[in-house]
């Protein structure tokens, strides 16, 4: 085991449709496969995996309550919530770890209101485009900022 604390893993509204429906947009994967990929990459660090999946906005908001004190990062594709929600932006602080904010598809090459995100200015870090690599890429990257954070100078 590392000495990094357990990433909390969050999907938004729909997300649980994944693989299911708009494959064309989203891909083939389901939130099933992305869990396991992810949860396959940090075992391999050693590092434990949280995840939660909602179509609601309290039952997201509660979770990031509930996690105060427990996590040491947060790996969150909002879904449409990052275009509309600054309750879940003002929950997204309150654990006070770095947060990655992952998109499968790139929201820029798409409409105009998905170019914006309540949650990218208190983000660490943004990925966009990638499929669900960029959840991988999220994780890899959370290892790396945790890890040099923990370590000891000679
Ligand atoms: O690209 C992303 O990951 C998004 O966060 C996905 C959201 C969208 O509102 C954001 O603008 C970009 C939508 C998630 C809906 O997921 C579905 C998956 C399969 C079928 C239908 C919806």
């Amino acid at each position: 085991m590392s000495d990094i604390g357990p990433i909390l893993l969050l999907n938004g509204p729909n997300l649980n449709m994944l693989g299911v429906r708009q494959p064309e947009v989203y891909g083939r994967e389901t939130l099933s496969d992305v869990v396991a990929l992810v949860g396959e990459t940090a075992a391999r660090h050693g590092v434990q995996i949280v995840d939660f999946q909602s179509n609601s906005e309290e039952a997201l908001i509660n979770r990031l309550h509930e996690s105060l004190g427990n996590i040491a990062g947060i790996i969150i594709n909002p879904a449409g919530f990052t275009h509309t929600s600054v309750a879940l932006r003002d929950a997204l602080v309150i654990p006070d770890v770095p947060i990655v904010e992952v998109h499968i598809s790139n929201v820029h090459a798409r409409e105009e209101f998905r170019r914006h995100s309540y949650v990218s200015p208190i983000a660490t870090a943004v990925v966009a485009g990638m499929g669900t690599f960029g959840y991988v890429a999220a994780l890899e990257f959370l290892v790396r900022l945790l890890g040099s954070q923990d370590e000891v100078a000679p």
